[in-house]
């Protein structure tokens, strides 16, 4: 890659403003959430997408936007929330879908001021590192729920890549070997990274200092590990307890800080995330974000 990395100075000023980095920010400034992709290129089980205005979740989002219409909702944003950040967290995989790219474009020129801000399942995203840097894209948020091609073959129905579709194991080995190459080039491209990882019970739940002794000695900046909502196909797994999530956040803390604020926002999410009221669901399941 050509790319000098970002001052880390600059970066590290960026960051204080972003609520999804850092604890303080969090209870002040907003994030915007554009719904502009909805096509997904792989299947985790524990994943169902929705249009809908009343669910809290990952996933969901009342419609989806054009490019055009989602910069008007960053300009309507703008209006009534102190916002530092776009996001582009689905409801499907950001970079499956053109629609990303082109929104990115609008914002950089419109509002270059605000941090971009995206979630990945990471199949694609070395392949999208020079067209992102190119749209000064800031922080990417990678979804690796495990190491161990095992244990994604439990997670991962299946993953597409150039339009061929992989099973079982050999999908999530090439899920994860696409996820360690792109968070490394991305990393090594200046991006700012921070690791999500799904705590399923009994599944990967003894696995999360692993990723993150992993991913910590690649320079990601930050992890954090978000409960299973057990449903749809995995709703038979039991939901993690707070003494579980804290004791693997203890553990991967020894390695690289931890976000534990997460909102698990929707994918049209607006405002200051830790000014929001919480009313998790029960009928409900986890995404990204
Ligand atoms: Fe959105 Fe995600 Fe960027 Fe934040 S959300 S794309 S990093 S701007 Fe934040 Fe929401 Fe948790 Fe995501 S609280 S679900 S971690
Ligand atoms: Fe795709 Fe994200 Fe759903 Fe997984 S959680 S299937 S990556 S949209």
């Amino acid at each position: 890659m050509k790319f000098l990395p970002q001052s880390k100075k600059t970066e590290g000023l960026r960051l204080e403003r972003h609520p999804c980095f850092s604890d303080a920010a969090h209870m002040k400034w907003g994030r915007v959430h554009l719904a502009v992709a909805p096509m997904c290129n792989i299947s985790c089980k524990y994943c169902l997408r929705k249009l809908n205005k009343v669910e809290d979740r990952p996933g969901v989002a009342e419609k989806i936007l054009t490019p055009e219409e989602a910069l008007k909702k960053v300009e309507d944003a703008k209006k009534k929330f102190p916002i530092t950040v776009v996001g582009i967290a689905g409801p499907g995989e950001s970079l499956a879908n053109e629609e990303t790219f082109k929104t990115f474009e609008l914002v950089d020129k419109h509002h270059p001021d605000l941090i971009k801000c995206f979630s990945t399942n990471g199949l694609l995203l070395l392949d999208s590192i020079e067209r992102l840097k190119k749209l000064n894209v800031n922080t990417i948020t990678v979804t690796v729920n495990t190491l161990d091609p095992t244990t994604g073959e439990k997670i991962y129905n299946f993953v597409t890549l150039d339009s061929k579709t992989y099973k079982g194991k050999e999908a999530a080995e090439i899920l994860i070997k696409r996820q360690i190459e792109g968070v490394r080039e991305a990393i090594k491209a200046g991006f700012t990274l921070k690791i999500n990882s799904v705590y399923i019970p009994g599944e990967n739940s003894d696995q999360m200092d692993e990723i993150a002794k992993f991913y910590s000695e690649m320079g990601i900046e930050i992890m954090n590990i978000i409960p299973l909502i057990p449903i749809h196909e995995m709703s038979g797994y039991p939901a993690p307890n707070c003494e579980e999530l804290k004791e693997a956040r203890v553990k991967c803390e020894a390695y690289v800080k931890q976000f534990k604020k997460c909102k698990q926002c929707r994918a049209d999410a607006v405002g200051v995330p830790g000014l929001e009221p919480k009313h998790k669901k029960v009928d409900t399941e986890y995404f990204h974000g």
